[in-house]
């Protein structure tokens, strides 16, 4: 028999602001954490929260799925959303579903060849995202952006690639809403 990590089935509760119980790890991103990924930073505010990722343990396996929740808060750093760092993931070709529970937002998808695409994220939406596409993701709105992941279980995290290269576009807030604009830093 092969040596397979292999879990029970389980029932999580999703809360409607987001956690998941019981169980899930809790990661949370300060703007400290963010320093690489937007254009200007301000001295202070460094412990601020920016988003939440409350994830199921799940072993990290092709044959599990992933399951976890974002919460992005809403505001502004400079003149850009607060968002995720966003990542390729590391097995490029693995997939991904959002599911949109709360708040309005936008997702950005970026593939190796400067191809990208902008999509709406916001409850009652269900964003695909194929394998080889990079993803980020933005609160536009004034309340928290909630949504649901599941990955294939061995995708794992490049956030390195997204560091060194950045994403085509930013989104800044204005006040007839969000703007896209080329990002100077985008280095394809
Ligand atoms: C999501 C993201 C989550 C946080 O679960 O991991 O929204 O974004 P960053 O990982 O870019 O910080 C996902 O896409 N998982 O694969
Ligand atoms: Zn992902």
């Amino acid at each position: 028999m092969t040596d397979i990590e292999r879990i029970l089935p389980f029932t999580a509760l999703l809360h409607p602001d987001g956690r998941l119980e019981p169980g899930a790890i809790t990661t949370t991103r300060l703007l400290s954490d963010m320093r690489a990924h937007y254009a200007s930073m301000p001295a202070g505010r460094q412990d601020a929260a920016i988003y939440r990722v409350h994830a199921l343990p799940v072993p990290e396996t092709h044959s599990e799925i992933q399951c976890s929740t974002t919460v992005i808060l809403p505001g502004t750093v400079g003149e850009e959303y607060f968002m995720t760092k966003g990542h390729f993931h590391q097995v490029r070709d693995r997939a991904e579903v959002y599911v949109g529970l709360s708040g309005e937002g936008l997702l950005l998808l970026a593939a190796a060849d400067g191809n990208h695409r902008v999509e709406k994220l916001a409850a009652g939406t269900v964003n695909y995202i194929p394998g080889g596409w990079a993803h980020r993701s933005v609160n536009t709105g004034t309340e928290p952006l909630v949504f649901f992941a599941a990955y294939v279980g061995d995708a794992g995290h490049d956030y390195v690639t997204i560091e060194e290269r950045d994403f085509p576009v930013r989104f800044i807030h204005t006040s007839d809403g969000p703007r896209v604009v080329p990002n100077a830093r985008y280095r394809g």
